[in-house]
């Protein structure tokens, strides 16, 4: 066996908008991987050896088998993720402190905000029985969420400020597929030329394409 596959990053993954955001960091960061698909249709996330990895049974959730200590490491939650390979590899955050703290702003506001609204006015929409007050209630909320990215991305390239970021990575994979949770990106105009300028970073697209 290649001794380099040794150490490389265990990926459980499923190309989903949370999945997807770990390949893209670690494509851009140059850090060589291996995904391990798990299926979600075949709920594969609650088995008991994926659960001895991610307690909470779902994805994404890496193993480093060259962790602190040289001992190797799993961590869940895609944020935590992001800002362990982030800090790991030294990429992908900004050196000024103040960037570096918009940065994480924008990285916690998509994992306690957009994440869970996007995901829960998807999955109201596509429910056999149409709950109106679910449907409006996320949606809007969305909505308004994506007016605030919106409102940062006028005035500023990237979410943590000059520099491309894990917050523009956790962001990208709700945000490309917007439309899931009923908002039409041609209302926010910085948002959708954001997402372009993502999709087309060579990284991105190493990363779309595995
Ligand atoms: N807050 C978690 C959310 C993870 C999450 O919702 N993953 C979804 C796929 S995008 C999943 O595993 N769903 C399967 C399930 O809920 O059982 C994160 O950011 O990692």
């Amino acid at each position: 066996m290649n001794p380099k596959a040794l150490n490389m990053i265990d990926v459980y993954y499923a190309p989903t908008p949370n999945g997807i955001k770990i390949p893209i960091a670690l494509e851009e960061l140059g850090v060589p991987y291996r995904l391990i698909p798990v299926n979600l249709s075949t709920n594969e996330q609650k088995r008991p050896e994926f659960l001895q990895i991610n307690p909470n049974g779902r994805i994404p959730a890496i193993v480093d088998p060259d962790g602190p200590d040289c001992e190797p490491i799993s961590v869940f939650e895609s944020g935590a993720i992001l800002q362990y390979l982030a800090e790991k590899f030294g990429g992908l955050l900004p050196k000024n402190p103040r960037e570096r703290i918009r940065a994480f702003e924008y990285l916690y506001f998509q994992i306690g905000g957009v994440g869970p609204m996007f995901g829960q006015a998807g999955w109201f929409m596509r429910q056999p029985e149409k709950v109106a007050v679910g449907i409006e209630r996320y949606q809007n909320e969305s909505r308004r969420l994506t007016a605030v990215l919106e409102t940062r991305l006028q005035q500023s390239p990237w979410l943590a400020g000059d520099e491309f970021s894990i917050a523009d990575i956790a962001h990208f994979g709700w945000l490309r597929v917007a439309s899931y949770a009923g908002v039409d990106l041609k209302d926010y105009t910085a948002v959708q030329a954001w997402v372009q300028r993502i999709g087309e970073r060579p990284a991105v697209q190493r990363a779309l394409a595995r």
